[in-house]
Parts: structure tokens; sequence; C-alpha cells
């Protein structure tokens, strides 16, 4: 998708026509292979993705009351559909740990551009935690149920 938005950003005027051939082409294909074309993604702006984080921010604080981290742990809260924050960056070695704090979708973390296996399906109150063994460099992830949920781990530190 992300490449087709390029194709048609960067295209030639004289080339819009095949641009938007290209761009409903790959719409079909969307539909065809099943991935929502209208995910919560195609809805959210901007402003409404950090109005959901900042509701995300008390109910992690919330948690992590509950339930201590390590120093050097740094947490991901997932609410309604939106990785809170979608962009981190981390050194190499720390832990990245995803909460769900939602109040009943569970949700998957998949980083898997980098050919690793997707989390299992974590409930409210559940979490998965990643170590940050990745390359250094930008990891993206998406949920593996609601696929246009996506964030980016961005790890500092490590071999490339
Ligand atoms: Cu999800």
């Amino acid at each position: 998708m992300t490449a087709l938005i390029r194709l048609r950003r960067h295209d030639h005027p004289q080339r819009s026509q095949r641009s938007r051939v290209a761009v409903m082409a790959g719409l079909g294909l969307l539909a065809l292979a099943g991935v929502p074309a209208s995910g919560q993604e195609a809805k959210l702006s901007p402003e409404e993705r950090a109005a959901i984080c900042a509701e995300a921010e008390p109910r992690l604080k919330d948690w992590l009351a509950d339930h201590p981290i390590g120093e050097g742990t740094v947490a991901v809260a997932i609410w309604k559909e939106v990785f809170c924050p979608e962009r981190l960056t981390v050194k190499a070695g720390r832990k990245v740990v995803f909460v769900n704090v939602e109040k009943r979708t569970s949700h998957s973390v998949w980083f898997r551009t980098d050919g690793r296996p997707e989390s299992p399906r974590f409930f409210p109150d559940e979490t998965f935690e990643q170590p940050a063994d990745l390359a250094e460099g930008d990891h993206d992830y998406v949920c593996g149920p609601h696929p246009w949920m996506r964030g980016r781990l961005t790890v500092e530190g490590a071999p490339k």
C-alpha cells in the first residue's frame, strides 16, 4: 500500500492515468487478499491516534503499578487497536514489553519483515516481551489479527 501511495505521489502528471489504474488494481488485489481496505488505519487521523494514546497512558500507569517491570524495560501499551507509542527507540539489549490495556480485544506482535514468528495472542492485562535482540536499525511490526495496527521499534547500538 505504501509503495502504491509513493508511486502515485511521485508520478508525473502525464502518467497519472496509468498510476490511477495501478492504484485501482492494487486495491482490487487487497480486496481479493481479504485485507480490509477500510481498516481503522484509514479512519484514524494523527490527532485521533494521539488522543487514543493519551487515554492509554493512565491505563498503562495503573497496570505498571501492579506489575512492576525491570529498569531498562520499556513498555508499549495497546489500546483501541493502536500501539502507544507507535515508534520507539531502545538501546540494544533492552526489553520491550507490550501491555494489552484493552477491555476485551486480544492482539499479537509480529516482527514479520524480520522473519520472526508471530507472538501468541495476548488478552487484556496480558503482555508480550520482545527482547531487543534485533539488529541496529528500524524494525516494523504489525498485529496479526489486525494488520492495520503497526509499530516501529528502532534499536540503537547493536551490530547492523
Ligand atoms: Cu491487534
